[in-house]
């Protein structure tokens, strides 16, 4: 079955029908070779294993400008003055996109999704119109929101932070912000909230006093909680770690510096993780690493999917594409007994030159058969009993005797000195590791079909 695809009046994307799966022989540039929706991997189908989601403002807002240089792409649906005809025209063009991609769940910004008005009034009801129209998208549809957020680092009143921003009126201008943007996903269904602090870092640690601004941070994800709960949020609060970029230094270093900081301030019942592979690797991370610490923590929650470039240090925000790596991330979620409520959202673009209108659908087609095949290929790599066997099989002197009496804490470091000389010196164990990257190797060559 297939989710009909909503056509409003205007069609943004003609020609295109509706993505379907042809398998992998097929040479249709506008047909999955991977991913079928509703084969069953495990006891789920691939749709419920995935949970992709298309993002707002990269594929409806985003026209190509960098630093260098204007847009490269024309939006149809963003042509004139009238800012509530542009942002209705957008959402009409939003789900035509989703529909036909065929893609479970999508997400927003308040400000890509809505305009910002003059007053915080004004911003509130403009959201609200976008809400309206949302819903009722949704209900003719069956599209679900996997997250939505506040965009708390474009505006200039951010320059200094929004959360951590040492002037208190920004502060609680921010607060503005999540209010409404929560209002906005519990009225949509939600099953998430993120919370991405752009601008909540620093420029220069001799103006900053970063112990206040981290405790404000504390205060402020308290009293969101407190907010979201009371108007029946039910769902999941996420912060996305980044190291740096657009500030020199940001709080939410990497997965593990806010597993800390959320245990710290006793936050982490409610909040958890929203990880991108292109912000683990910014930490000096591979994407599996930063997963890894967040599904240990039992705090991984969702996926940003989209990667960045090896050769330099932006967040280039692209489509993924490398099968290795996918393979490395399924394997972590198919461990941790998969996403739960959270998904995988491509927060991607498609490259500056890349102006043809069927290009972001090839990229959201290429970057799902990506993880499709990962997520093949990770539950065949998990099924081989020499995966087990060479991770499992290293720790097996804490399974029994006095490696276990350790694990507990029965052992002080007097007993492990009496231990260690009883033992005399270990013999070498091998750690296996080309054994095991040519395990995955073989698997992968095996092919995702
Ligand atoms: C920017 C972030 C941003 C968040 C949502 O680098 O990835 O897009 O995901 O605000
Ligand atoms: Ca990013
Ligand atoms: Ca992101």
């Amino acid at each position: 079955m297939s989710r009909r695809v909503f056509s409003g009046d205007t069609t943004y994307f003609p020609g295109i029908e509706q993505i379907r799966y042809e398998g992998p022989e097929s040479d249709n540039p506008l047909a999955f070779k991977a991913y079928d929706r509703e084969r069953v991997i495990g006891g789920k189908t691939m749709e419920e294993h995935l949970r992709f989601a298309v993002c707002y403002w990269h594929n409806f807002c985003a026209t190509g400008a960098d630093p260098f240089g204007p847009g490269t792409r024309e939006l149809a649906w963003a042509q004139g003055p009238d800012k509530a005809r542009v942002a209705r025209d957008r959402m009409d063009a939003a789900f035509e996109f989703f529909t036909k991609l065929n893609i479970p769940f999508w997400c927003f910004h308040d400000f890509d999704m809505a305009w910002e008005g003059a007053t915080i009034g004004e911003s509130e009801k403009n959201i609200q119109v976008m809400v309206d129209l949302a819903t009722e998208r949704q209900q003719e549809t069956g599209m679900r929101l996997l997250w939505g957020t506040a965009n708390m680092f474009s505006n200039p009143r951010y320059m200094n932070g929004a959360s951590t921003n040492p002037d208190f009126n920004v502060v609680a201008y921010a607060a503005s912000q999540v209010k409404a943007a929560l209002d906005a996903t519990v009225e949509l269904g939600g099953q998430n909230y993120v919370f991405w602090g752009g601008r909540e870092g620093y420029a220069y640690l001799q103006n900053t006093d970063t112990k206040r601004e981290l405790e404000h941070l504390a205060i402020f994800l308290d009293k969101a909680r407190e907010y979201g709960r009371s108007i029946g949020f039910e769902g999941t609060f996420l912060i996305e770690p980044k190291p740096m970029e657009p500030m020199y230094h940001q709080y939410d270093f990497d997965a593990q510096t806010v597993i800390g900081f959320l245990r710290h301030h006793g936050l982490d019942g409610d909040f958890k993780l929203n990880i991108e592979a292109n912000h683990a690797t910014l930490a000096g991370h591979a994407f599996a690493h930063d997963l890894q610490m967040g599904a240990d923590a039992g705090l991984l929650g969702s996926i940003d999917a989209n990667i960045g470039n090896p050769q330099n240090g932006w967040d280039t925000d692209q489509f993924p594409s490398d099968v290795y790596d996918t393979v490395h991330a399924m394997m972590v979620v198919l461990r941790m007994g998969g996403l739960g409520d959270g998904g995988l959202n491509f927060d991607a673009k498609v490259r500056r030159e890349s102006t043809d209108l069927e290009d972001t659908f090839i990229a959201h087609i290429g970057g799902m058969d990506c993880f499709a095949r990962g997520l093949i290929i990770a539950d065949r790599v998990l099924a081989d009993s020499r995966t087990r066997e060479l991770r499992e099989g290293r720790y097996t002197s804490f399974d029994s005797g006095d490696g276990k009496r350790f694990e507990k804490g029965e052992l002080s470091l007097t007993d492990l000195r009496s231990l260690a000389i009883a033992h005399g010196e270990p013999e070498k164990i091998s750690g296996k590791q080309e054994l095991l990257e040519n395990l995955i190797n073989d698997h992968i060559v095996r092919g995702a079909s």
